[in-house]
């Protein structure tokens, strides 16, 4: 037998349970398992992803190092990394109907930032959605490496209706001629009129990409309409509505940007890829796959729009007046209460969310006006229309209170709270 001393004398390195080797680190996960299980889970960047998806990601691939491709690696032993890695990618190219996937990225900024170093060079004009209107930190906000080695401009969104303001994404074209037009991002929740910003993007001879960061599982499920053949590039991360683990991947139907792109995620940006996270996008593939994929998105959809119907109800504004992604944003103003605030009490009674910006905001982005849902980890957690109406009517109970009656939020969270307890205990997760 060998010593099964991790080379230095650590007793059953290889065998013993983590409750046993750390104890803090152990604590703490438990405690984050019973934290996810007693939540209702509404934040759009998160999801609850299978217990597959969970064994893959935490598997004895995190051992491996590979750099390169399938079939052209610079480490010996990579046979299952590459048979893992072909299955990620021909699953990835059928699920979004493309020619071309990598799958190596490690999260969506990353999946964003090979786009750019494949399409620019530092100074180069790129155009995205400015954050505070709905955009992404990685498609040029000041603070983000987009916005520091690049000239980044930006079209928001028009004030009377918060849809996008195309016209304006034209002139800021016109005028500074980007080299990379860009699509999406983390707050918008309606459909992007991709035709219309390829036109743009064609008008100047740029690149035209779609970051489906947050609707990549709607797309995939048939519910929200492909970026597909409007973008040169598409990107998404894999945990959000997709479902699966931490990461992203880039799309192309076009060849010769699909070898730049390789390049561009290595060696241009990234080492050794992740082959556990790699196995687990391929799990999550698979099961965006099968049928009951469609199902699922179809549900993420009602779901947010029940939701958002609740919040309408009881007189709280949702900016565009709906939603047509997993995503959707109340707007605060109008009953003069600060995102934090109703973000904090909202956690107190067991709703996760995030406080964000809205269109116009006058807030700092560590106070703001608004407070972003997600509805695609409640419907994975098995609530439908009328628990998400339900889940409006609790959150709205708690702004109420804020509102009306600050000093004595603290009883309404305890009854919101056990509101929250039945819902959880009706749909339960990961048993054991
Ligand atoms: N972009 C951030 C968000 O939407 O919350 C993280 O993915």
């Amino acid at each position: 037998m060998p010593p099964n001393d991790g080379g230095g004398g650590l007793r059953n390195f290889f065998s013993a349970p983590l409750a046993e080797t750390d104890p803090p680190v152990a604590a703490a996960l438990a405690d984050e398992l019973n934290r996810q299980r007693d939540t209702v889970p509404l934040i759009a960047s998160e999801n609850l992803v299978s217990r597959a998806v969970l064994d893959a990601q935490g598997s004895v691939l995190t051992n491996k190092t590979i750099e390169g491709y399938p079939g052209r690696r610079y480490h010996s032993g990579a046979r299952n990394a590459d048979a893992l890695e072909r299955l990620a990618i021909e699953r990835a190219k059928t699920l979004f109907g493309c020619r071309f996937a990598n799958v190596q990225p490690h999260s969506g900024s990353q999946a964003n930032q090979a786009v750019l170093l494949l399409a620019l060079k530092p100074g180069d004009a790129i155009l995205g959605m400015a954050l505070n209107a709905g955009g992404h930190l990685s498609h040029g906000a000041p603070a983000n490496l987009s916005g520091k080695w690049f000239k980044a401009v930006s079209y928001g969104v028009r004030r009377e209706d918060g849809l996008i303001d195309y016209d304006e994404a034209e002139r800021q074209a016109a005028a500074h001629r980007p080299k990379l037009v860009i699509a999406g991002g983390s707050s918008y929740p309606r459909v992007i009129d991709f035709a219309r910003l390829r036109w743009i993007a064609d008008s100047v001879d740029a690149l035209f990409l779609v970051d489906m960061a947050h609707f990549g599982g709607l797309v995939v499920g048939g519910a929200h309409p492909n970026p597909f053949p409007h973008a040169h590039i598409a990107t998404t991360t894999t945990f959000k509505s997709l479902r699966g683990p931490r990461g992203a991947v880039i799309l192309t139907n076009d060849e010769a940007l699909a070898k730049r792109l390789d390049s561009a995620v290595f060696p241009g940006l990234q080492g050794s890829a992740l082959v556990a996270a790699i196995a687990a996008k391929a799990v999550c593939f698979g099961e965006a796959l099968r049928p009951e994929f469609k199902t699922y998105a179809r549900a993420v959809l009602a779901n947010a729009r029940a939701l958002a119907a609740a919040f309408a109800r009881r007189g709280y504004d949702i900016v565009t007046g709906g939603t047509d992604t997993p995503l959707l944003l109340v707007d605060l103003r109008r009953h003069g209460l600060k995102g934090n605030v109703a973000a904090a009490s909202l956690e107190r009674a067991g709703l996760d969310c995030n406080m964000n910006s809205v269109p116009f905001d006058a807030e700092k982005p560590n106070i703001t006006s608004g407070l972003r849902f997600g509805a695609a980890a409640g419907t994975t957690r098995g609530f439908g229309t009328a628990d998400f109406d339900r889940i409006g009517d609790l959150a709205a109970d708690l702004l109420d209170g804020l509102r009306t009656n600050p000093t004595e939020i603290a009883t309404v969270e305890r009854t919101v709270a056990a509101a929250i307890g039945e819902l959880t205990r009706r749909c339960p997760i990961y048993p054991g």
